[in-house]
């Protein structure tokens, strides 16, 4: 079942130090079909205590081929997060990193409303985005292949436009709600500022540095009115 609402917030104070933890970004991730991975990171440096709380939050399905975002286990905190953040810098080349890293690490692969939930200190990236290729496609080339092999009737319709069923396609979106909380102890110098052109969070938002508690209060006031009416 996917958590709920009040069920992630819950863990939010508890991870960031109570209510008065800040609403820090707000903003959506999307991976276009043909996307290639990225590179593993963390979104915050690798410090003795925890700084962000993030939800990513599956607006649809996430399978495996949309890119589904991978986490290296234990690599948030502690000696194992202390070596996998070491192995990555040393890794000049992301590569080897990134096979071993695949062994101890997990697939966010969703149903809609699931959500990741991790520390910003973890290493993570999102995967490749395949292309889906429609089964009628798939169909006909299997038929052209067959049909070159037995003789020499070449023209094949291989590129023939896809007449499989639109619902049994995979949207070409991949869009996760992204959702984090800053820690009530965090380094002051933490930025959420737009400095790569793709702002996590958009400023007017920021600047009301909306508490942890009182949007919980909100959301609360909102359940019982519904529940009332
Ligand atoms: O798209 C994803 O799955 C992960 C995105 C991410 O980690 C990022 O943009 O920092």
């Amino acid at each position: 079942m996917p958590p709920s609402w009040p069920w992630f917030t819950t863990r939010c104070s508890l991870r960031c130090g109570g209510d008065e933890a800040e609403l820090f970004e707000v903003a959506a991730l999307i991976s276009s079909a043909g996307a290639a991975p990225q590179i593993l990171h963390s979104d915050t440096v690798f410090t003795p205590t925890a700084q962000l709380f993030t939800a990513f939050v599956a607006l649809q399905d996430v399978t495996r081929t949309q890119g589904p975002t991978r986490f290296v286990v234990g690599s948030h905190d502690g000696e194992r997060g202390a070596d996998a953040h070491r192995a990555l810098a040393e890794d000049v080349d992301d590569e080897t990193f990134c096979s071993t890293a695949s062994s101890t690490s997990v697939l966010g692969i969703l149903s809609a409303g699931d959500a990741s939930i991790f520390d910003s200190r973890l290493l993570h990236c999102g995967g490749p985005h395949f292309v889906q290729t429609p089964p009628a496609v798939l169909a006909s080339a299997a038929s052209a292949a067959a049909a070159a092999a037995s003789a020499a009737s070449a023209v094949v319709a291989l590129e023939a436009e896809p007449t499989a069923a639109p619902e049994l396609l995979l949207p070409v979106e991949r869009v996760l709600f992204y959702v984090s909380f800053r820690h009530v102890l965090a380094a002051t110098d933490l930025s959420n500022a737009d400095t790569h052109g793709a702002g996590s969070i958009r400023p007017e938002l920021s600047q009301l540095k909306l508490r942890l508690g009182e949007l919980r209060k909100q959301a609360q006031a909102k359940r019982d009115s519904a529940a009332v009416a």
